[in-house]
């Protein structure tokens, strides 16, 4: 009997995972068996030992398994934990890097801003510089813009002013001082706007004394001037010296040496003022040259060359009013489009 108590506690003992509750268990068990061994003959006591070792190895189950369940709650609740670590990290890094992200996008936003500003000022300044430098279309065609247009250059006042440079005919560089072509604009006004200038630059216009005398007065100039009647016919004449005084002295007209085909009809404007139907500047005492002509010009003995004159369309009678050009189509004959274009020497 006692050789089966033992086995059994043994066994018992084996299933437990502590020494130490292992030998109180064994010592305990020893006590009973001593207890036992005084009441053998007593199954009651027996059956009560079995219902103890029985209750004993549950216990000792039962405690394992909590401490097992213990542990492994223990450990879910780390392990929880620690995902919940690495999420929140990896948040943190998302986030991190989101923001690294805006940072360096705002940075380069700015940087183009900033690139983009000091972009704008220095072509200011280029442009400032450009129409400092640029006297007129000659300095245009010499920086290569080789294209006929409107351009801007330097004006009297050393702000910038627009001209109409051709640049595609007779060698380019020319600035145009004046244009007829279809009768738009009116040439019969008086010495202010001849003096500021007036028209489309791209159409009819008069490009304005003041600018002619602050184009030409430093500097030695060439005219050509180029007619075209209704039937399509066209002539040009050409002055070898261009240029216009001062308001002062009512913007003398300067001319040099004639070639062409259309007949030296300036020769005796050479020299002259000029005059407008509100400023009579001319030489003849009997005549407002202006008045009569209909044409502001450097009037002499009166003109013939009258090309700020009515725009008629061809041939016309009464006075000698009309766009003419006396050696060519004579002074009854109104021309259909002329140019006046002068370029630096
Ligand atoms: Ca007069």
């Amino acid at each position: 009997m006692r050789a089966i108590l033992l086995i059994v506690l043994l066994h018992l003992a084996i299933a437990q995972q502590s020494e130490e509750e292992v030998d109180r268990g064994v010592s305990r068990l020893e006590a009973r068996i001593q207890q036992l061994e005084q009441a053998i003959q007593c199954c009651d006591v027996a059956s009560s030992m079995v219902r103890d070792f029985n209750q004993l190895h549950l216990e000792l189950l039962d405690r394992d398994a909590r401490a097992v369940e213990s542990q492994l709650l223990e450990m879910r609740e780390l392990v929880q934990s620690a995902v919940g670590d690495v999420s929140a990290t990896e948040e943190r890094i998302a986030s991190a890097n989101l923001a690294t992200e805006e940072r360096l996008a705002a940075n380069v936003v700015r940087q183009i801003e900033n690139m983009t500003s000091l972009i704008e000022k220095q072509k200011e300044r280029i442009n400032d510089l450009e129409h400092r430098t640029t006297v007129d279309c000659k300095d245009l065609l010499n920086k290569g813009f080789s294209r006929n247009g409107v351009y801007t250059i330097r004006s009297p006042e050393g702000v910038s002013m627009q001209v109409y440079c051709n640049m595609e005919n007779d060698g380019g560089g020319w600035t145009v001082i004046q244009r007829r072509m279809d009768g738009s604009q009116d040439f019969l006004l008086g010495w202010q706007r001849y003096a500021a200038g007036f028209g489309d630059l791209r159409g009819e216009f008069w490009l304005g004394n003041r600018n002619l005398n602050f184009l030409t007065g430093p500097r030695p100039h060439e005219l050509k001037i180029t007619l075209m009647d209704w039937e399509g016919q066209t002539r040009y004449a050409h002055y070898d010296a261009f240029s216009v005084g001062a308001e002062a002295d009512k913007f003398p007209l300067t001319l040099g040496d004639y070639s062409g085909n259309a007949g030296d009809s300036m020769a005796r404007n050479n020299g002259r003022r000029f005059s407008t139907v509100d400023q009579d500047n001319d030489h003849s005492n009997s005549y407002d040259c202006t008045s009569y002509h209909k044409g502001a010009w450097w009037q002499g003995y009166c003109t013939y060359a009258n090309l700020n004159g009515l725009y008629l369309r061809g041939s016309y009678s009464g006075d000698l009013r009309g766009v003419f050009w006396a050696h060519w189509r004579g002074q009854g004959y109104s021309l259909k489009h002329t140019e006046m274009k002068m370029r630096r020497l």
